[in-house]
């Protein structure tokens, strides 16, 4: 495999103006012609006459310049691409291929998803479907004709405006699409079958009138208008929010079942995985309602950021990702509690992040290099991505950022273009000074924050530290600059100093608040405004008053984190001493205790602060992660605080009981999140009563998001009310794929002693198909992050497992297969035996013939 660097980046030698495509569909094979009017990039002087295409697994028919075939001696095939030689300046290119999508499992290009076609071009699925210089920094005009079955495949879409359709003969017709924006290949899209459709309208704030379409295949219309209201909503918002209005007469969503990714941003045709428009109460929870809102809000807000402004190469990708993810984020925080959608982010960040910032993989938010570029679609990318846009509108206040980030767009619009390119409009436009800033981009790692506060005379001095440990081919690290948001407060919990952002540049500083009547309480780093691991040792006393009073609700949270984790990590080490539990830390129950008695109006935010750190949150707290020591802790400290709380708990419950007429909104949402939390909490004791309250709380449900609870609460409760209720979901939601996939999480979640040989059932039941990466996301994903216990069995079953399906899975879906690699990647953080277990699993599938994608991240997992 070759290793591509981005300092080696070149522009284009030709460009392609217009670009004109003929899709020829038939059974077994589809005809592409595509005719292309090409002249030299007048920005290169003195080259020419030599041009690099890109192609895989296509079948080339013929090729010619301004309609002569190009002589054997002028052309070199390659598999992955050819070079054409001896051109002209201006010239037009035809070049005939022919495709199978029937075969093409890769779910790159132009494939079947069920009864339909559809395609994925990013980042480089373009070049197998034809020749092409597969790389976003040439854009061009598209005029696009599709001709299939008129009765296989009704629906003909592609980008733009339809110009024209009609009969083709022999029971077949035709639609002809015309795009009037210039756009990389990488956002093309197409799409035959027979499909439904549910639609709508949008009224713009000039007055134009847009047709919303959004196709599925037949009989899942009704599970379409959430995502249809959030399509209008993230329109509306970004007009009020940034001034964006849209720019063409229609904006088509098409939802398929088989997809590699949540969805696609393709010009005015965005292609989405099912499961992230699929909402209706009965078979979706709250969060699958949230995530479908959000992600249709994301990929619309490509238009702008993306599409209209897009990338000159891939290294740039966070350019439109982390700020789209940023948009997003801003949206989900206009649309839900404020407060818990940010904890939600931070969790994010500091669960997956994090991580992949300390292991094998990680890599700057700007690569440097990569083999395969489908594997950089990472969390780095796009969630760190938008912690650096957060950072940058903190610093410039947020009204003066979204001015700056409107003169980015205005400045690049219809462009290709660099990280650099928006960093240096957003100092243009703020006047902010960001050149240690672009250090974030440049360099991987999470830097460690130390805090240590003093007080004397009125005056408090607080000390900040950083310090960033080595990543992989980055030994040493520059300061970063990195916005600091403090707080102070009284001892009764007023503001003593109001929030303010301070900037640590240096690697030490010392920040001075005088005039205090007497010592603060500080709160640092609030909402998390950098991407940075806090290391304040804070007395119990301290962390109780945040939890109680602090102004940011993500704060609150924070802090009663901080008490939940000293308790937590204390078992930790008893059990790995073989010594008896810790009792439960004095601030911790008095946090709890005061949090049931006077809990916060948000309810969503009480949830969260009654849930105890993640198992990730408590292996990332310790050098190597000792899987059964910190599942045997956080189920210990879970269960005595529901022994000691039972009574609360139930009132709890009681008072958020389900009471039927689901609505999808902030309160209602909040209400059974915390009715979920103390039925989960409660099951914990596993009484009679409370097996009887699940199956009760289930056969009620008249929405998911009460079934999964009542599953959920069942899930380590062995017996006939989790038999029966299982039972039940799995023949009632047969006919569901996507509800399927919850109850293949169930079932790969519950350890009960061998569960490797139960996924391995289930690999072979009918209800599972190793094709859609939806099913193996659920089965064997959902195996690995919820099940440590059993994938990391002592007998190494679970390693073994999930080896056994990256090899079956990497000759069909490599991009898959390598994210299913990603899982064993990270063995060194984990202690022995699971290190040295999950090592030998990862060195075995290095043994095989690999694709590039699985093949670059296990060579850096074991490298
Ligand atoms: N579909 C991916 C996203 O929208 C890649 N662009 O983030
Ligand atoms: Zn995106």
């Amino acid at each position: 495999p070759q290793r591509k660097y981005r300092s080696d980046y070149q522009a284009s030698i030709y460009l392609i103006d217009r670009v004109s495509l003929d899709f020829d569909i038939r059974d077994g094979s589809t005809r592409v012609t595509a005719r292309h009017s090409v002249r030299r990039n007048p920005q290169l002087i003195g080259t020419g006459g030599r041009w690099w295409l890109d192609g895989r697994d296509l079948r080339l028919v013929s090729i010619a310049v301004d309609d002569e075939p190009v002589a054997d001696g002028a052309l070199e095939v390659s598999e992955t691409g050819l070079w054409l030689n001896g051109l002209p300046d201006r010239f037009t290119l035809t070049v005939v291929t022919e495709i199978d999508p029937d075969r093409n499992l890769s779910l790159e290009g132009l494939y079947r998803s069920d009864d339909m076609l559809c395609t994925q071009c990013e980042a480089t699925g373009f070049s197998r479907i034809t020749y092409f210089p597969d790389r976003p920094d040439v854009m061009s005009r598209y005029t696009t004709r599709v001709e299939a079955d008129a009765e296989r495949y009704p629906v003909l879409l592609s980008n733009g405006n339809c110009i024209e359709s009609g009969a083709a003969g022999e029971g077949r017709h035709y639609a002809v699409y015309e795009d009037p924006f210039a756009k990389p290949c990488y956002l093309f899209a197409l799409v035959a079958g027979d499909l439904g459709v549910i639609r709508d309208t949008f009224t713009t704030t000039s007055g134009r009138e847009v047709a919303l379409a959004l196709y599925t295949e037949h009989g899942n219309e009704d599970q379409c208008h959430h995502a249809m209201a959030s399509l209008k909503d993230a329109m509306a918002w970004d007009e009020a929010t940034y001034g964006l209005e849209y720019d063409l007469d229609s904006f088509v969503i098409v939802a398929v079942g088989s997809f590699n990714m949540g969805a696609m941003e393709n010009k005015s045709l965005n292609i989405f995985n099912t499961a992230c428009i699929f909402a209706h109460q009965d078979t979706a929870t709250d969060s699958d309602f949230a995530r479908v809102r959000d992600v249709v809000a994301h990929e619309y807000f490509h238009n702008y950021t993306g599409n209209r402004v897009t990338c000159r190469d891939w290294f740039q990708l966070s350019l439109k990702e982390g700020l789209t993810v940023y948009r997003e984020h801003q949206f989900a925080i206009d649309h839900g509690s404020p407060g818990v959608t940010r904890i939600e982010q931070v969790r994010m960040i500091r669960d997956v992040q994090f991580p992949e910032d300390a292991g094998p993989r990680a890599h700057p938010v700007r690569p440097e290099s990569y083999v395969e570029m489908n594997n950089f679609y990472t969390i780095t990318v796009y969630e760190k991505g938008a912690e650096l846009i957060r950072m940058m509108a903190q610093m410039a206040g947020r009204e003066a950022f979204t001015k700056a980030v409107k003169h980015y767009l205005d400045k690049h619009d219809g462009q290709a273009v660099t990280i650099e390119d928006f960093v240096l409009a957003i100092e243009e436009s703020t006047g902010l000074d960001l050149a240690q800033f672009r250090h974030w981009y440049a360099f991987a790692g999470t830097p460690r924050l130390r805090v240590s506060s003093r007080f004397a005379d009125g005056r408090l001095s607080l000390e900040l530290a950083q310090a960033t440990p080595a990543t992989p081919g980055q030994e040493n690290k520059p300061n970063f600059d990195i916005p600091v948001s403090v707080a102070l407060f009284d001892d009764a919990g007023q503001v003593v100093r109001a929030p303010e952002i301070v900037r640590l540049i240096e690697q030490r500083e010392t920040f001075v608040f005088d005039g205090l009547a007497a010592e603060p309480t500080v709160s640092v780093l609030r909402g998390l405004t950098a991407p940075v691991r806090l290391e304040f040792d804070q007395p119990d006393d301290a962390l109780v008053r945040l939890m109680a009073h602090d102004s940011d609700p993500v704060s609150r949270w924070d802090a009663a984190q901080s008490l939940y984790m000293a308790t937590l990590k204390a078992a930790v080490t008893a059990h790995q001493n073989d010594e008896p539990m810790p009792a439960l830390g004095e601030g911790m129950m008095t946090a709890v205790a005061a949090l049931l008695a006077d809990p916060p109006d948000d309810r969503a935010l009480l949830a969260e602060m009654l849930t105890v750190p993640s198992a990730t949150q408590i292996g990332e707290a310790f050098d190597a992660i000792d899987v059964a020591a910190v599942e045997a802790a956080r189920r210990y400290v879970k269960r005595e605080i529901a022994a000691r709380f039972e009574a609360e708990l139930e009132r709890l419950a009681d008072a958020h009981a389900p009471s039927g007429g689901y609505v999808f909104d902030q309160v209602a949402a909040g209400r059974r999140r915390v009715f979920a939390t103390a039925l989960d909490y409660l099951a914990c004791l596993d009484t009679p009563a409370i097996r009887k309250r699940a199956q009760a709380v289930y056969d009620a449900a008249d929405n998911m998001t009460d079934r999964m609870a009542a599953l959920n609460a069942l899930q380590d409760l062995p017996g006939e009310e989790r038999e029966a209720t299982r039972a039940d979901f799995a023949e009632r939601f047969a006919d569901q794929p996507l509800v399927m996939d919850k109850w293949l999480r169930l079932q790969a979640a519950t350890e009960d002693g061998d569960t490797a040989a139960r996924v391995r059932d289930l690999l072979a039941d009918d209800r599972f198909d190793f094709t859609n990466p939806n099913r193996v996301r659920a089965l064997v994903g959902g195996f690995v992050r919820g099940n440590p216990l059993g994938f990391h069995r002592a007998d190494r079953a679970g390693y073994a497992l999930v080896a056994d399906e990256i090899l079956r899975l990497d000759a069909i879906n490599p991009q898959l297969a390598a994210a299913l690699a990603g899982l064993l990647a990270p063995w060194r953080r984990y202690a022995e035996p699971y290190a040295g277990g999950m090592r030998e699993a990862l060195a075995r599938v290095g043994e095989a013939d690999l694709s590039d994608n699985t093949r670059e991240i296990v060579d850096a997992g074991l490298g």
